[in-house]
């Protein structure tokens, strides 16, 4: 076999124990109401790592008065803005601090490898927490002209409590996405985590505690989604919604914020990037780019550049080279190092990956490698790499959310414009070329909320990411997060008698 199995055996132990598996409301760690809990799994065996406090509707009940209270009467929204940043900034230096331990409960509840959960999530969350630090008394409104004798001006306001849903890909990032703008803007937050992944977030909130936030501003209630995320999106007295997952689920929330308070709601859904290489692209960079696009962390990712479109010229010796930069990804125990994927998060995705994989190859694609589940222990798949690939196949149109690679192949430019934006997604697109006219004319033909040229999955908190489409409403990070959760109140003075 092109991969050894081998060391998928004994799996290594993670240098990390577990601790903290309650629910976080009101500064304390407290059981469910129910006294219930549910397993969270390792997903290199499918074994349990620990049972976690199943938070529910009573639950949500309780962690939102207690984000009300800390809004209406604790100090946070009332503290200056200077004394909330540097809370966010000793927050992000105790993360620091433990990147060790935290990328170890990353690593193991989610799969992917402990090396980049150390060396790319965690230094991203940390930088996160200080760009959002710095915004934090930055915050401000404006003096405005009206059409009379008024004085007139702005005041940027915190929403309230917001209530945060976030997946299980990037528990760290997602948690940091939504929290940071929220409390920087003086918002108090309710957050659900993905049923998968629940242990990162509780052991870096209690370092937020450490860092001195007053209790009830962050309270953290993991559980199931129809259940405690259902809650919060429908909750009369949460005053704002942010939502991270499938765009199903984004559909169910939204209504359900509708049909309770109306409150405003930011949705990042799924996706189906395009990464386009075009004819005068250098080939190897490219292989090794949309490699890197599709398969960084299992392929479980929104931006993933999923449809590979490649000119017919160079479609033969790509398909040729990214064949072989998929035999020789190493996959393995997240916890071994060099590792670049390990497995899928849990049961549920690894179905659907090849379920996808099986569709390619009744529907006509060429299997060029991979396509089956790697070893014989947990949730393990081998990179897959399909050519031949039509836009209608399943494998196409659809977010698979794993280590498949679909390989299309287009003529010109105008073609693969109307390719590329044929899908309800809009997330992200990548552009291969060295031509500049190539590369501007496709920035803005292409409807997707982000397009890298001749780079992919480069990530910065002071950088927008969000979608058009189905792949979402609004946009997170950089100062356009932070409109996210203010409210916007106009002052209008009276100037009384005007000079003559
Ligand atoms: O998503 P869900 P799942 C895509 C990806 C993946 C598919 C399914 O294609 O294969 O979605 O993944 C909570 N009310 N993405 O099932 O269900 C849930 O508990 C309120 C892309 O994991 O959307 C979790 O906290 N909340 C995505 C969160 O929603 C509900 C990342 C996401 O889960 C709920 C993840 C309900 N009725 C998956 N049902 C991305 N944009 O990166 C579930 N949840």
């Amino acid at each position: 076999s092109k991969f050894s199995t081998a060391a998928l055996e004994e799996p290594i132990t993670p240098p990390v124990k577990v601790e903290l598996t309650k629910l976080l409301i009101n500064g304390q760690f407290v059981d469910a109401a129910s006294g219930k809990t549910f397993p969270t799994l390792d997903p290199r065996t499918g074994q349990l790592i620990a049972n976690v406090a199943e938070g529910d509707i009573e639950d949500v009940n309780r962690a939102v008065p207690a984000a009300r209270k800390a809004f209406d009467e604790g100090p946070w929204p009332r503290m200056t803005a200077y004394q909330r940043s540097k809370i966010l900034l000793r927050f992000a230096d105790l993360v620091e601090k433990h990147t060790d331990e935290i990328a170890a409960l990353e690593a193991w509840d989610n799969g992917k490898p402990y090396e980049q959960a150390a060396s790319v999530e965690i230094p991203l969350f940390v930088r996160l927490f200080r760009y959002y630090a710095g915004w934090a008394d930055k915050i401000h409104g404006l003096t405005l002209q009206a059409d009379g004798p008024h004085h007139v001006q702005t005041l940027h306001e915190p929403i309230g409590v917001a209530g945060q849903i976030i997946p299980w890909n990037f528990p760290l990032l997602m948690y940091s996405w939504k929290v940071g703008p929220a409390l920087a803007c003086g918002n108090t937050v309710v957050l659900k985590t993905a049923e998968q992944t629940p242990l990162s977030a509780l052991y870096v909130s209690k370092l937020f505690h450490e860092a001195g936030l007053p209790p009830g501003v962050l309270n953290i209630v993991s559980g199931y989604g129809p259940r405690v995320g259902a809650a919060l999106a429908s909750h009369m007295d949460v005053d704002k919604l942010a939502f991270t997952g499938s765009t199903n689920t984004g559909q169910i929330v939204l209504g359900l914020a509708a049909k309770s308070n109306l409150k405003p709601v930011t949705l990042e859904l799924g996706g189906k990037s395009p990464f386009i290489v075009c004819e005068d692209a250098n080939v190897d960079e490219a292989v090794d780019l949309a490699h890197d696009a599709l398969f960084f962390n299992q392929g479980q990712c929104c931006c993933a550049g999923s449809r590979t479109f490649v000119h017919e010229r160079v479609y033969d010796q790509f398909v040729e080279k990214a064949k072989a930069r998929a035999l020789k990804r190493v996959v393995g125990d997240p916890f071994r190092k060099g590792v670049e994927q390990g497995p899928q998060v849990d049961s549920k995705q690894f179905d659907k990956i090849l379920k996808y994989i099986r569709s390619g190859v009744d529907g006509g694609a060429t299997l060029e490698t991979g396509g089956q589940r790697f070893g014989s222990n947990g949730y393990y798949i081998q990179p897959t790499v399909f050519s031949n690939v039509q836009d209608d196949m399943l494998i196409a149109t659809d977010e698979i959310f794993g280590p498949v690679q679909t390989i299309l192949k287009f003529k010109d430019i105008n073609e693969v414009i109307r390719r590329a934006n044929a899908t309800h997604f809009g997330l992200a697109a990548g552009v291969f070329t060295q031509n500049l006219d190539t590369a501007n004319t496709l920035t803005r033909a292409l409807k997707a909320g982000t397009v890298w040229i001749n780079c992919f999955d480069v990530f910065d908190a002071a950088i927008p990411l969000g979608g058009y489409k189905m792949s979402g409403h609004g946009r997170e990070k950089g100062i356009y997060s932070l409109s996210n959760y203010l409210q916007v109140k106009a002052i209008w003075v009276d100037g009384g008698a005007t000079l003559e």
